[in-house]
């Protein structure tokens, strides 16, 4: 199917997307519903934002793979079967394909072309947006879904593009195949990527180097094949099992324990503890008694659980020393492993605390550390991104109060994470400030949202829609109040907080009251009548 072409200088469509990731096709669908003029824009060759960048060895869901899908249409949940509780990175994006032709949504999307500014042009009531192929495009609202996890960052050390063998992020991971077979491979970093991508390669390459600044707690995926038997109860269950994800904490299948840790022995709570360990993926944090999430003393009772495990996994006591975090559980967000830890027990593998040695430089042969020159066919950046506020960074968006890289300069300010005064006729899906949590149950909320008060606009008859700055305090309070004292804020270690991009302000850049607290929100600004907006 051809794509339709853009339309550069003529009359300007409704609503521009950026982004055709999980939430640029939800709002795609959201958009095929009305009689609006829409299109989007995608940087990459084919549908999948995330999905579609990390295809390095091992990517797949650590939500459950029902729990991550569409809810939108009946006859998609009746045909689709996922044949993973965890579907890998293949599975998901061939998914995010068939729903894109069921929907006839393609045809609505330019692939290839990065949005390079956007500029809100007062008197027209628009946005101009210029795209890397020198194409602009004229659109009365535009819709970012440019995802929280999608600008890619290298470690800050000198040399990289010196290096003569291969490299590669594995958030621009290629899409032709790379032959690990007996290679010297470094991978540099050991968050949710860099766990899985150990793991997954570990048995092919030659030998294996990890640089590790700081250790993680991983905690078992417990993946497994879906059953005939499952399948059909998961069919019967997805009207169920929707309400249940939207009215969760995090959009996740697991709830907290309804337990109070304290009515408890410590040989019960290890005992939960122990269930806990041989679920599924993210029952381990969601799963657990919340009070290990707000209660010091919890939390080390529940990270020494866990350094029993990892001791016992892994043969070199030393090495295990190395791999066990000095942080608590949860304050930085905890990957989820398949025999990650026995992989450290092979004897081609070995573990570089960065800590102890840091990188000095990347050379033309390998990398350095203060203890000498290790040399390397390829090398594996497994660094993460400049979270959450990054994708908005890359692109210069000029509303009437300056460029929004300036605005939230010192931290983002939103009203309810979707629009920013300043910034008229401009929302955000899955941007800062909105919630964190299973990201298509939270995209769907803030997309719905956000549909709402497009709507809400075109029923007054009005052109312009402006958050309002006293809306934009009353939220960015909140966010700041409920992550104060907690025991991620306390520690400030996680990407959220901006810490693992240089130069960054140390900031607060998700919110921790769930998608509850976010519907709640939504629910208060509908009914006031959106007076979180000003309509024009
Ligand atoms: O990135 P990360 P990621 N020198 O930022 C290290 C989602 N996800 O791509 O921790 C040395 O977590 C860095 O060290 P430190 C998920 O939400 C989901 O792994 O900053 N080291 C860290 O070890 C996840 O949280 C899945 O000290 C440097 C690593 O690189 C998010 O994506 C799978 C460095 C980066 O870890 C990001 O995960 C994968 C430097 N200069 C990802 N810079 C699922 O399973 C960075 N590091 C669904």
């Amino acid at each position: 199917m051809a794509t339709e072409p853009l339309n550069d200088a003529t009359d300007p469509i409704d609503v521009l997307v950026i982004g055709a990731g999980i939430s640029g096709i939800y709002q795609l669908y959201k958009l095929a519903q009305t009689d609006l003029t829409y299109r989007a824009v995608e940087a990459g060759d084919g549908v999948g934002g995330t999905w579609y960048w990390n295809r390095y060895p091992g990517a797949r869901f650590d939500s459950e793979s029902y729990s991550y899908a569409y809810f939108f249409s009946e006859e998609l949940l009746g045909e689709w079967n996922w044949t993973e509780h965890f579907a890998g990175q293949p599975e998901i994006e061939n998914y995010l394909n068939t729903v894109v032709d069921r929907f006839d949504l393609r045809r609505h999307i330019t692939f290839g072309v990065r949005v390079l500014t956007m500029t809100w042009d007062e008197a027209a009531r628009t946005w101009s947006t210029t795209l890397s192929d020198g194409s602009t495009i004229r659109s009365r609202f535009v819709v970012t879904a440019i995802g929280i996890l999608s600008a890619p960052q290298y470690p800050a050390v000198p040399g990289i593009e010196d290096f003569q063998g291969e490299s590669y992020h594995t958030g621009l991971w290629p899409k032709h195949d790379i032959d690990f077979t007996g290679m010297r491979v470094a991978v540099i970093g050991t968050g949710s990527s860099g766990v899985q991508i150990i793991s997954a390669i570990a048995g092919q390459v030659g030998s294996m180097t990890v640089y590790q600044r700081t250790p993680n707690w991983c905690t078992p995926l417990n993946n497994r094949p879906i059953t005939a038997e499952e399948q059909q109860q998961l069919r019967a269950d997805f009207d169920q099992m929707h309400t249940g994800l939207m009215g969760s904490f995090a959009g996740f299948v697991h709830n907290f324990s309804a337990d109070n840790p304290a009515e408890q022995t410590p040989e019960q709570r290890a005992a939960y503890w122990e269930t806990l360990w041989q679920a599924p993926g993210f029952a381990k944090l969601l799963g657990n008694y919340v009070e290990v999430m707000t209660d010091k003393d919890y939390n080390t009772e529940f990270t020494k659980f866990l350094e029993a495990k990892i001791r016992a996994r892994v043969h070199d006591q030393k090495i295990a020393d190395k791999l066990i975090p000095d942080h608590g559980y949860g304050v930085k967000r905890p990957p989820f492993e398949t025999d990650y830890y026995e992989v450290f027990n092979l004897p081609h593998v070995s573990l570089i605390d960065m800590r102890d040695t840091p990188i000095e430089r990347v050379t033309p042969r390998g990398i350095a550390t203060a203890d000498g020159e290790r040399e390397f066919d390829i090398i594996v950046y497994a660094t993460g991104f400049d979270a959450i506020t990054g994708a908005f960074d890359r692109i210069e968006i000029t509303g009437t109060a300056g460029t929004l890289k300036d605005y939230w300069a010192e931290g983002p300010h939103t009203v309810v994470g979707a629009a920013s005064p300043g910034f008229p006729n401009l929302f955000f899906v899955v941007g800062p400030h909105s919630s964190a949590g299973n990201v298509p149950r939270i995209s769907e909320r803030q997309c719905d949202f956000v549909n709402e008060v497009i709507g809400e606009a075109l029923r007054r008859g009005c052109t312009r829609v402006e958050a309002r700055p006293e809306a934009e305090a009353e939220w960015t309070a909140h966010v700041y109040e409920l992550n104060q004292g907690t025991l991620g804020a306390q520690a400030a270690l996680d990407y959220t907080y901006g810490v693992n991009t240089p130069g960054k302000a140390v900031t607060f850049r998700h919110y921790d009251g769930g998608l509850i607290g976010l519907t709640a929100k939504h629910a208060e600004i509908a009914d006031s009548g959106y007076a979180a907006f000003d309509f024009s």
